[in-house]
C-alpha cells in the first residue's frame, strides 16, 4: 500500500475570479503552469544569476540531521558563502539547503525580476522569500508557523511536492510543540509498516518545474524534494480562517518560547520525549491503520 495521494490541478492560466472561486475559498492547492513566463525572472533567474549577484553573501544552511537540543528553534546548521553554495549545489549532491532567506533584506535587486501575482488576494511584501537545494535533498514534512496561503514559484530543475491538509494533522506522526512530522519519515517512500497511520492520510503530490507556481492554501502541510538542484521563490498572504490565525498566535506567543525553554533546560531528553510521543500518540489515536 502507498500514501493516499491524488494530484495537484494543473492548469496553463487561470482568470482571479476562478482562482478565487475554484481554490481560495475552496481552499485547495493548485498549480498554474509557467505562471513567470511574462516576469524578467523567468529569464534571468538560475544558479549561475543567483552566484552573480549574491556570490559574497553568507548564508545560513540546513540539513536533515537530527534537532539538536542546545540550539534555538529553526537555527541553520551550518553557514557558506554563496558563491561556494551554488558551485556545491552545481558539483554534486548536498543536503544543505537553503530556507526563508529574505530576498528584500538579502539581495532587494531580485525584486525588480518579479510582480505579485493579480489574483484577487493581498500579500505581505515584506516577506518574500527563497528556498535552495541540491539533487534528492528534502524539506522536511511542515507547515508554517503563521499558517500563511504560500505562493510558492520554482526556478531551474524540478522539484516533487506532497501536500496535506490540517485535518490530516493526527495521521502526520506530528511532534508535540513544533510544526514538523517525524523526521524518520521518507514521505517519498514512507516505511507504512513503521509509520502505519500514514495510510489514513489523503493529501496531494505534482512536481513543479521552471516557471510554474504553486499554490499552497493556508496551513497545509508540505514536504518539497528537489529531484534536480534549484531554487523556488515563496510569497505570502495572511491565513484568513479565524482558527488559523489562532492558531499562528498561539504558534508564536507561547509554542517558540516553551520550545526553547524546554530545549535550554532538558536538552536532549525533551526530543526523545516528543518523538516517542509523536510515534506512540498517533498510532495509537490511528487504530484502523493498524488493523
Ligand atoms: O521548497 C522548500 O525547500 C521549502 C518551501 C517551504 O517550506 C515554503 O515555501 O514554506
Amino acid at each position: 500500500m502507498e500514501l493516499q495521494l491524488t494530484p495537484i490541478d494543473v492548469v496553463e492560466n487561470i482568470s482571479k475570479k476562478d482562482f478565487i472561486k475554484k481554490y481560495y475559498k475552496k481552499q485547495k492547492p493548485v498549480i498554474v503552469k509557467q505562471y513567470s513566463k511574462n516576469w524578467p525572472a523567468y529569464t534571468k533567474w538560475n544558479l549561475e544569476y543567483i552566484k552573480k549577484v549574491a556570490g559574497d553573501k553568507k548564508v545560513p544552511l540546513y540539513d536533515d540531521r537530527p534537532v539538536d537540543p542546545k540550539a534555538k528553534f529553526n537555527s541553520p546548521h551550518a553557514y557558506m558563502q554563496m558563491d561556494e553554495y551554488v558551485d556545491l549545489l552545481k558539483r554534486e549532491p548536498t543536503k544543505y539547503r537553503i530556507f526563508l532567506w529574505n530576498i528584500l533584506k538579502e539581495i532587494p535587486l531580485l525584486q525588480k525580476d518579479f510582480k505579485y501575482p493579480d489574483l484577487g488576494i493581498s500579500f505581505i511584501k515584506r516577506l518574500p522569500t527563497l528556498f535552495f537545494g541540491g539533487y534528492d535533498s528534502y524539506t522536511f514534512m511542515h507547515y508554517d508557523i503563521d499558517l500563511a496561503n504560500i505562493f510558492h514559484f520554482h526556478f531551474e530543475g524540478k522539484k516533487e511536492c506532497i501536500l496535506f491538509d490540517q485535518q490530516q494533522t493526527e495521521h502526520l506522526y506530528k511532534i508535540p510543540n513544533s510544526l514538523m512530522s517525524h523526521r524518520g519519515i521518507d514521505f517519498s517512500n514512507p516505511d507504512l509498516e513503521e509509520w502505519p497511520a500514514l495510510k489514513n492520510a489523503q493529501g496531494y503530490i505534482a512536481q513543479l518545474e521552471h516557471g510554474d507556481m504553486l499554490y499552497i492554501p493556508e496551513g497545509y502541510w508540505h514536504y518539497m524534494k528537489y529531484i534536480t538542484p534549484g531554487f523556488s521563490m515563496s510569497l505570502r498572504s495572511l491565513a484568513k480562517s479565524p482558527k488559523n490565525i489562532s492558531h499562528a498566535l498561539y504558534n508564536l506567543l507561547i509554542m517558540v518560547p516553551v520550545e526553547n525553554i524546554m530545549r535550554k533546560t532538558m536538552g536532549q531528553k525533551w526530543i526523545d520525549w516528543k518523538n516517542n510521543k509523536a510515534k506512540h500518540k498517533t498510532n495509537s489515536t490511528n487504530t484502523v491503520a493498524l488493523e
